[in-house]
């Protein structure tokens, strides 16, 4: 059985309990951006069994018929998925995915060499900072920061507001130390940059390793993401596929995954076993007070083109 996740997404000794419980092989790959992932399966060299889509990118495959449905009678795990994350707009009737992990998009930096409050995207703009800063390399998420900090909205089709993300974008560029995904953990435990957007399990990974990290978001405004579990179009394993996201969700399977990885479960007996002062902190785990202001991002249709011309645009630059 083949399974493609993202890079430091899963405790990997649970593929080898899988293994061995169930006498099935599992070859692991990795991706860094959803985007990644998209033009791999889509050009059908390779066939996965498992995937692990965001939101708008299981919308935009759903829509494009890249996704088999799951048969959730073969997940009755799948019964300690939290309710409140299930109908959700990207797959309203729960026929193509289950949910994962979910999180925000926020600040991790070091309380050692930041002395400004964290609690707006201005700061990423602050030349104090200069070359200490981690920007993503991820297209919505950048573009993403960009918007918020003009105060549109990250799934704008408006091009105006696409061209003045990309200029401020440019503007940053000589402040950014690098563009990273999954690089950018080590960079920041180790000292080497002062501020970092990341996705908040990351944060809380990096936290654990350096204890001079912090993370937070603004409440003004970012990305709140759900991370899926899928099987894609042309899967050749799919019984292996279904058996494999039912040990996900096997409630001390699914515990030591998100207690290895550090994000948020939307799996409530994961949930349970976790400390309080995890799933009571407000940064990992917002209350929808947290989230007034925070987007989900949705599949941009044709204006997509829009978004990779300004991003290829502000790499180049
Ligand atoms: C894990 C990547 C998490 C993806 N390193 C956030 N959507």
């Amino acid at each position: 059985m083949y399974v493609y996740n993202w890079g430091d997404y899963i405790d990997e000794s649970i593929l080898k309990d899988f293994e061995e419980e169930y006498g099935i092989r599992v070859v692991y790959d990795t991706y860094a951006t959803n985007e990644d992932m998209y033009v791999k399966i889509k050009s059908g060299g390779s066939t996965y069994d498992v995937i692990f889509p965001s939101d708008y990118m299981l919308t935009r495959m759903r829509e494009e018929g890249m996704l088999e449905k799951l048969d959730l009678e073969k997940i009755p795990n799948s019964k300690y998925i939290d309710p409140r994350f299930l109908g959700a707009d990207y797959d309203p009737n729960n026929e193509y995915s289950l949910p994962y992990m979910w999180g925000t998009l926020g600040i991790l930096y070091n309380t050692n060499l930041v002395d400004d409050p964290v609690d707006s995207w201005d700061i990423l703009w602050n030349p104090k900072y200069a070359k200490q800063i981690l920007m993503l390399d991820s297209q919505r998420d950048s573009i993403g920061v960009a918007l918020l900090k003009l105060g549109y909205s990250i799934n704008t089709l408006n091009p105006d507001e696409l061209v003045a993300a990309g200029e401020i974008l440019k503007e940053q560029k000589p402040l950014v130390l690098a563009y990273v995904v999954d690089e950018g953990k080590d960079k920041m435990v180790s000292g080497e940059a002062a501020l970092a957007v990341v996705w908040s399990g990351d944060a809380a990974y990096a936290i654990e390793e350096n204890p001079d990290l912090a993370y937070t978001f603004p409440r003004t405004g970012t990305n709140l993401w759900f991370d899926v579990v899928a099987i894609p179009k042309g899967a050749k394993n799919i019984d292996a596929a279904h058996k494999f996201i039912d040990f996900l969700n096997r409630p001390d399977i699914a515990f030591r995954n998100v207690d290895h990885i550090g994000y948020a479960t939307p799996h409530l007996a994961a949930k349970d076993q976790l400390p309080k002062e995890i799933t009571d902190d407000p940064d990992f785990y917002p209350t929808d007070e947290d989230l007034v202001n925070a987007e989900v991002f949705v599949n941009l249709g044709a204006t997509l083109k829009e978004y990779d011309r300004i991003w290829t645009e502000v790499k180049a630059h």
